[in-house]
């Protein structure tokens, strides 16, 4: 029997550095409200949907750094969405950049929630994979969230919503098959996975002309192998002259690719997902507890005694 949960991957064009909360506010507004003419269940936005992708700059001064970051959530300026959403009977997920006081220590995370259909956040998670680097390299681009982000400290949980098993990657995390095996273990029957993705910064770990199919790769390799629905949602374009690839997408436990953003602008792109699938998968080839054998696959380092490359 089948079981739906129609989903909206939100996607965002480029936010400038000094367009303000209230006006992003407005556009997820605004993006959530075509969601609702749909009949939409969940709206998925970006990773750090507040604000400009701010890690591109090395930032000194506290306050300053400060500035890109939530210290509580929802607050003034986001309020309007939880309350547009409850209005609409619609549950959300949002990533932002989160300060979070724990005994009397600062840590700043890169965090995403998931917001019920009543405007209650009822499951949080913190990005584990922090890519780039903590200093400013010479090359044309700087990708400095290490300098930022602290790795997260919530592990991979899933939370009930919507009536389904909910997970929550972001960005980098995506491509780590740890991070879909490990929600796939608990059942995971969709991920929820904002990203900002840039491409021109001179990285030598990846080619800038595979970025798009290195995504398309990692979503879909990700679902079919922990049979789950994943909505990945981009903040896509020529942000302060840097690109960023768009391509978010809705894919199917199959692998497939069910709905894509064909532009890098503000998109909303949606697709009644059928959680029964997910168990299908679940029942038969990707049946964990049948065909999966932890117990025999054995440490590579320890058979041969090589170090992994050091970096
Ligand atoms: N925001 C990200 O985590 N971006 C990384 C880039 C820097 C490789 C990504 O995995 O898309």
């Amino acid at each position: 029997m089948s079981r739906n949960l129609k989903v909206a991957a939100a996607q965002l064009g480029p936010i400038a550095r000094n367009e303000s909360r209230q006006a992003v506010v407005k556009r997820l507004i605004d993006l959530m409200r075509e969601a609702a003419d749909w009949g939409v269940d969940v709206v998925v936005y970006p990773e750090l949907a507040l604000t400009t992708f701010f890690p591109r700059w090395a930032i000194e001064d506290e306050d300053e750094i400060d500035s890109w970051f939530e210290i509580e959530m929802p607050n003034a300026a986001t309020q309007p969405l939880f309350d547009e959403a409850k209005r609409l009977g619609i549950g959300f997920h949002l990533g932002y950049a989160e300060i979070a006081w724990q005994d009397g220590v600062k840590h700043r995370f890169n965090t995403a929630i998931i917001v019920d259909k009543a405007g209650e956040i009822i499951g949080k998670f913190r990005k584990i994979h922090i890519p780039g680097h903590h200093e400013v390299l010479d090359r044309p681009g700087q990708h400095l969230e290490k300098k930022y982000f602290e790795v997260g400290d919530m592990g991979f949980p899933v939370y009930r919503a919507f009536d389904a098993v909910c997970g929550m990657a972001i960005c980098n995390d995506r491509r780590w098959p740890e991070t879909w095996r490990v929600m796939g273990l608990q059942g995971v029957e969709i991920v929820f996975c904002g990203y900002n993705t840039p491409v021109g910064l001179g990285d030598t770990y990846d080619l800038d002309a595979l970025t798009p199919f290195h995504n398309q790769l990692s979503f879909q390799a990700g679902c079919y192998q922990n049979a789950t629905w994943a909505v990945g949602v981009a903040k896509a374009g020529c942000e302060e002259g840097f690109n960023m690839i768009g391509q978010s997408m809705i894919v199917a436990p199959s692998g497939e690719v069910v709905a894509m953003c064909n532009t890098i602008e503000d998109e909303v792109v949606v697709h009644n997902c059928d959680l029964s699938r997910s168990a299908d998968y679940k029942r038969d080839i990707f049946n964990f507890a049948c065909h999966r054998r932890p117990e025999h696959y054995g440490l590579i380092v320890e058979r041969t005694g090589a170090e992994p490359p050091e970096g």
